[in-house]
């Protein structure tokens, strides 16, 4: 067995929180009002750093606009700063007003996409004013039924869109843009897959990468090759974790099917793509809806910490030797080796060694920060309408 020690690369790596998977949320049928829930983006940051607090490895928080607003991003930054996090991906909500009902970047209206891209660029200013790198991109521009736009001359706006956007980022900024093959729109999504978000991230320019969510998806796609591919070409920007069992569901990765996550990480790991300063920035894009939210995230964090650590434990050595002899069975067992060994002990050890409690979960349980704030805070907002 020859596999370096996984603790160096565990202890490096950091998850990006999203700043919503702390408000209320729900489906289309209903919105579960949780006590305690922040009521504001400062209220927000403060709960995401209290999963940094008990992971140690979740120092990032990405904001959505205009669910964040608020009036000095200066200050919030100093907010965060002070709570020992920093702001992560700014997110373009671009599909909220009434105006977007046929699209944004790529709306038949000229009037409609000057809105759409002057939003991007007040996210751009808000990245300068928190110090963000990434500016992420999803568009819910889609058509409901064939014949009712072009779809080639709206590939043509959504290009000349990035376009303008991209030349407004600063030399420290990405863009990354977000794939997804339906939903809201059900017949012709703009951006349904990897390939058309690569090609759009290829013509934009070296800063412009491709976002994985794990969730959007045919059911049966083998995600895990898309990572490889993306990595392939240095295009995989970043990752919207979560967990689906038939949609987008945004429930807590590695709940739906932790297999499927580790044959992703297994990819990150064999492509040295783990490392700070690779590239890819790991965030988690989720909804607790009838779960306690701030556990949740703990739990999520700690899910992708146990699909890393058996990635790592994969013996890279023996993988190579019976894939080389053509010997599949030995191949697949040592893959699967590592998948079956029960990394709790080694995460442990990490989080003792970095003077955090061993069990993040319980830790934050017996802290009461949860019941504090539910008596402190009241009238949470939705995810959707934080503004
Ligand atoms: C939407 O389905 C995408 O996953 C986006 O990343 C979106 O911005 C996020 O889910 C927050 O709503
Ligand atoms: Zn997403
Ligand atoms: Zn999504």
């Amino acid at each position: 067995m020859t596999v370096p020690d996984p603790l160096p690369a565990l202890a490096a790596q950091t998850i990006e929180l999203p700043s919503w998977a702390f408000a209320n949320s729900g489906t289309r049928f209903k919105v579960f009002g949780q006590p305690g829930v922040p009521r504001d983006p400062y209220e927000k940051l403060a709960d995401a750093a209290q999963v940094h607090r008990y992971t140690g490895v979740a120092p990032r928080v990405s904001l959505h606009i205009p669910w964040d607003l608020v009036d000095d991003y200066a200050d919030l930054r100093r907010h965060a700063a002070e709570l020992g996090v920093s702001i992560g991906a700014i997110n373009s909500n671009v599909f909220q007003d009434d105006d977007y009902m046929l699209g944004s970047l790529c709306n038949p209206d000229p009037r409609v996409r000057r809105k759409a891209l002057d939003h991007h660029l007040r996210c751009i200013e808000i990245m300068r004013e928190t110090g963000s790198q990434d500016l992420k991109v999803w568009l819910a521009d889609g058509l409901n039924y064939p014949g009712q736009d072009d779809l080639r001359a709206r590939q043509e706006r959504l290009a000349e869109g990035l376009a303008e956007i991209y030349a407004a980022l600063g030399p420290e900024h990405r863009l990354i843009l977000e794939y997804k093959f339906f939903e809201p729109a059900f017949y012709a999504t703009d951006i349904p897959d990897w390939g058309t978000s690569l090609l759009h991230c290829l013509a934009l320019g070296e800063r412009a990468m491709v976002v994985l969510d794990t969730g959007h998806h045919a059911p049966g796609t083998n995600i895990e090759f898309i990572v490889a591919q993306l990595l392939r070409v240095g295009r995989l920007g970043a990752f919207d974790f979560n967990s689906r069992f038939y949609a987008d569901d945004d429930l807590m990765v590695g709940a739906a099917d932790p297999f499927q996550l580790f044959r992703i990480m297994n990819e990150i790991v064999a492509a040295d793509a783990l490392r700070p300063g690779s590239g890819v920035n790991f965030m988690l894009d989720q909804c607790h809806n009838i779960e306690p939210k701030i556990p949740a995230q703990i739990r999520s964090v700690m899910n992708v910490q146990e699909a890393t650590a058996k990635a790592l434990l994969v013996d890279r050595d023996a993988l190579r030797a019976a894939q080389t002899a053509g010997d599949v069975l030995r191949a697949n067992a040592v893959l699967m080796d590592a998948y079956n060994t029960d990394v709790r002990p080694l995460l442990a050890e990490l989080r003792t060694g970095q003077g955090l409690d061993p069990d993040p979960v319980a830790a934050y349980a017996r802290s009461g920060y949860g019941e504090r704030v539910a008596a402190e805070r009241v009238g949470g907002v939705q995810a959707g309408w934080g503004a």
